[in-house]
């Protein structure tokens, strides 16, 4: 499945003109590569809708949901129901060690979901390093013929708005709410040497979250293969990397640009308020006690 990306638009369409002023002066919408960043505001989905919904895509959601992190389930996906993808194909593939705890929710019309049984960790480091290795043997074995794009996000958030065609493109990464206007010698990157997810000071564009990452399948293949590759190198050195997997997604992102940049509209955490640039807030982390939800805090 690797359908037409033209963006052929059909006849006969009326849609608002262009402005040809900024519409968001408040806040950058482009990268210094020229990639999009995307704000409310700055798309007319009634355009975006008509050139993707003829490609006729399907979109994969791979989300982890280990040990007690079962409990958000439910909210994120009545949540992703209600806001993420509505009106495309959708199949989730969740990652868990308890099937028989996953909720019962109803699904919308081509939409699907199918449970991966998975192995249980004591470390929750271990959880979300091994995300990266999982995601890229999913590519490999099951998805090559079934999706189009695919987005791996955490579970512990949830949709409060809409999440759409919008956010497409080739990769795609989001902007972390608490780094975003940070200057980048504070980003929480890793900075020791030693490690493959090393980030000199002088260097970084954005700090991006590790909870969304999206994109056409051969990319995030790509990303998540060298991701596994480097993280395999830190444990053969004994060094794991600040923010795990997060460390090493920065790290790709910084010599493999994004094609696309989703604002922290897409991953808010409500602890922060509700800025005047967050016209939107469209999925935000879920309050949890560390303590609470992680085998070995
Ligand atoms: C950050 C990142 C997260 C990840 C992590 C790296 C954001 C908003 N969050 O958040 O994406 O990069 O740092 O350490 O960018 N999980 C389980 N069971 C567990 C523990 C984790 O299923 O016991 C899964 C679950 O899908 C969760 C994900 O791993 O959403 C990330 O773990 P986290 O929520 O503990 O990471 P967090 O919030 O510190």
């Amino acid at each position: 499945k690797h359908g037409n990306t033209d963006l052929i638009f059909p006849t006969g369409i009326a849609c608002a003109q262009p402005s040809v002023s900024n519409s968001r002066p408040d806040v950058s919408t482009t990268t210094p590569w020229l990639a999009p960043i995307v704000w409310e505001g700055t798309y007319d989905l009634t355009v975006i809708d008509n050139i993707y919904k003829q490609q006729n895509i399907t979109v994969a959601v791979t989300v982890f949901a280990l040990g007690k992190y079962v409990r958000f389930l439910k909210d994120f996906l009545e949540s992703a129901e209600q806001h993420f993808m509505v009106g495309y194909r959708v199949h989730y593939y969740l990652f868990t060690d308890h099937p028989d705890k996953v909720p019962t929710v109803t699904l919308g019309e081509g939409r699907q979901l199918t449970v991966i049984k998975t192995a249980t960790s004591n470390r929750w480091q271990e959880i979300s390093l091994r995300r990266m290795e999982m995601i890229e043997k999913l590519i490999e074995k099951e998805l090559s013929d079934k999706a189009d794009y695919i987005f791996c996000l955490d579970v512990d958030s949830k949709f409060h708005a809409h999440w759409g065609a919008e956010s497409l493109g080739d990769l795609v990464g989001a902007l972390h709410a608490w780094y975003f206007g940070t200057s980048r010698e504070q980003f929480t990157y890793e900075r020791r040497p030693e490690s493959q997810a090393f980030i000199p000071l002088q260097e970084g564009d954005y700090y991006y979250g590790g909870a969304v990452i999206g994109g056409r399948l051969e990319k995030v293949h790509k990303l998540v293969k060298t991701c596994r590759m480097q993280l395999d190198v830190d444990r053969a050195n004994h060094i794991e990397a600040a923010w795990q997997e997060e460390s090493h997604l920065n790290k790709y992102f910084l010599y493999n640009k994004p094609s696309k940049v989703l604002s922290p509209e897409y991953l808010w955490d409500d602890k922060k308020g509700k800025p005047s640039y967050m016209k939107a807030v469209r999925s935000s982390q879920v309050f949890k006690k560390y303590a609470e939800v992680r085998p070995n805090p």
